[in-house]
């Protein structure tokens, strides 16, 4: 038999002697935990009117922290009386006497309320303030009190000591939630088990039937099943790419992490000197370092628009290097997938000589870049990207684009600072207002691509072609409330957190 068993026995005992009981009285009489007195009542209470519980609540008086203090220790009065030195010769300089208890607030409070209490007495017969006892001994009534409080109701506590002790901060009123039993229509002292489970064992021995079963608590919460959990940052991507379907995108196919340096760079009109087609801000790979699989006729226009200016620009006028388009990296942003999407567009309408069909395209994948890590930024990132591709389109078409679409995001001050990019033409870099920052914050980058990256695909010439772009980690670091990515991405990360997270909505207007 368990010993809360034995409890639940003895509750019955003393129900049947005397008709009714409170646990929270029973608690202080038997000096047993409340709780696991609640408990043993609560497992009465599942056998089918054994017993009957209300449950009620009573205001209490618990102590404080200082109160419990003064329980243990004994009242700042009481503490200043015993450094007191007693005998006809005893008393002590008032100043030692405070440097004596040390506490100030225990000496100063201690002090006033043992003279009060005319427990000690000051001696200013000599030039000096010496305290003297006034009395044999005390009583320590505060520390007496204090020890009781826990078993006395609030009503054998006189209001003016409640007072007293109140105005000390030395106990408290708590609403303490207490069970009153009785005995129900089934009460017997003789508790019969209660299976919980039918057994197969039971039924094919016909046992079942002298036995009681508990009842079932349909009330009771389930098992959380276990099951898997989207990381943050999987989230917040696919609120992201909800947006970009209700603005009527379809999604590129973003699967491939290698690309050589011609669609990364090349293809978007990046010179080969670009300092970001340098070892500081790309990784190139060793194995497979090149890829020879380039579009030859594309790639001779895209050799010609930089080296000796094509398509009505003078280009760079640079020695472009077939060795160097060739060089394999990991992609540095996603708009290398956004050019081979328009070339696939431009070789449907010249090739298949289909009329030009307007395009609305959006990716959200993983980016590279060989740059300085620190709190904010890691190797990789993800871009989130969005490209039209229209007859006519503007520069203000894609301003109303970048509203819309961050308007979905809850976001509506926004502004638009000129900027370059070496394949937009204009470019603008997007801010918005924080209100907690109480300061602009840059939330993107966009800009129209230019006729050299454009018109060498094979593009129609009267089509325009807008792209803006955003990062996936600050707006999920912002939605969680991670101040370092190494908490969002990487091997540092605690499980637990992306067990924990809630659902990701973003603001929808
Ligand atoms: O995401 C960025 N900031 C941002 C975005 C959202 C946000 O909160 C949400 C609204 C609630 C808070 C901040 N940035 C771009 C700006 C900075 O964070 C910047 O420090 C980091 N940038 C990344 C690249 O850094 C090397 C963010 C990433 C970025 C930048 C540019 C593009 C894409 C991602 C682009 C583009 C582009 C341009 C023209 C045509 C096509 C694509």
């Amino acid at each position: 038999m368990s010993a809360d068993n034995s409890l639940a026995e003895d509750i019955l005992k003393l129900l049947d002697k005397r008709q009714k009981l409170n646990s929270l009285s029973l608690s202080n009489e038997l000096s047993i935990d409340h709780q696991r007195l609640v408990g043993a009542i609560k497992s009465l209470q599942s056998i089918g009117e054994l017993i009957r519980c209300q449950q009620t609540e009573t205001k209490r008086l618990d102590l404080t922290q200082e109160g419990r203090h003064i329980a243990d220790n004994g009242s700042h009065e009481a503490i200043v009386f015993n450094a007191v030195p007693a005998g006809d010769d005893g008393g002590i300089e008032q100043s030692l006497l405070m440097k004596i208890i040390g506490n100030p607030s225990v000496a100063k409070l201690g002090f006033s309320k043992a003279m009060s209490q005319k427990w000690i007495a000051i001696d200013k017969s000599s030039n000096k303030s010496i305290v003297k006892r006034n009395v044999q001994s005390i009583e320590d009534e505060v520390q007496v009190l204090l020890k009781k409080i826990g078993s006395l109701t609030i009503d054998e506590v006189s209001d003016q000591q409640k007072q007293d002790l109140k105005k000390r901060k030395l106990i408290q009123e708590v609403v303490v939630k207490s069970y009153d039993i009785e005995k129900g229509d089934n009460f017997t002292l003789n508790i019969v088990k209660q299976e919980t489970d039918l057994t197969a064992e039971m039924i094919s021995k016909n046992t079942w039937k002298d036995k009681q079963f508990k009842d079932y608590n349909f009330d009771a919460m389930g098992i959380a099943p276990d099951r898997g959990h989207l990381h943050p940052l999987l989230k917040v991507r696919e609120q992201f790419r909800q947006i970009f379907l209700e603005m009527g995108f379809s999604e590129m196919p973003t699967n491939r992490f290698v690309e050589s340096s011609f669609w990364n760079f090349d293809a978007l009109f990046v010179p080969q000197k670009h300092p970001a087609r340098d070892l500081q801000d790309t990784f190139f790979l060793a194995d497979p370092a090149n890829c020879t699989q380039l579009p030859v006729e594309y790639m001779e226009k895209v050799r010609s628009v930089h080296s000796s200016g094509d398509f009505g620009s003078q280009g760079y006028q640079y020695d472009w290097k077939t060795e160097e388009t060739q060089k394999n990296v990991l992609r540095t942003h996603t708009t290398a997938v956004s050019a081979r999407m328009l070339y696939q567009l431009a070789q449907e309408c010249q090739r298949d000589g289909k009329p030009f069909k307007a395009a609305k395209l959006f990716s959200i994948d993983r980016v590279f870049r060989n740059e300085t890590l620190d709190a904010t930024h890691l190797a990789e990132f993800h871009q989130i990207e969005g490209v039209v591709a229209d007859v006519g389109v503007t520069l203000g078409d894609l301003m109303g684009l970048i509203q819309e679409f961050f308007l979905k995001l809850g976001i509506k001050r926004l502004r638009f600072k000129p900027t370059y990019n070496p394949y937009t033409e204009p470019s603008m870099e997007v801010y918005s207002y924080h209100d907690g920052l109480k300061k602009w914050v840059e939330i993107g980058n966009s800009g129209v691509f230019r006729p050299e990256m454009l018109l060498p695909m094979g593009l129609p010439p009267n089509v325009n072609v807008l792209g803006w772009g955003l990062g996936l980690e600050r707006p999920t670091m912002i939605k969680y409330g991670i101040d370092n990515i190494r908490d969002l991405c990487g091997h540092k990360v605690d499980l637990q957190m992306v067990y924990d997270n809630p659902v990701c909505i973003l603001e929808n207007h």
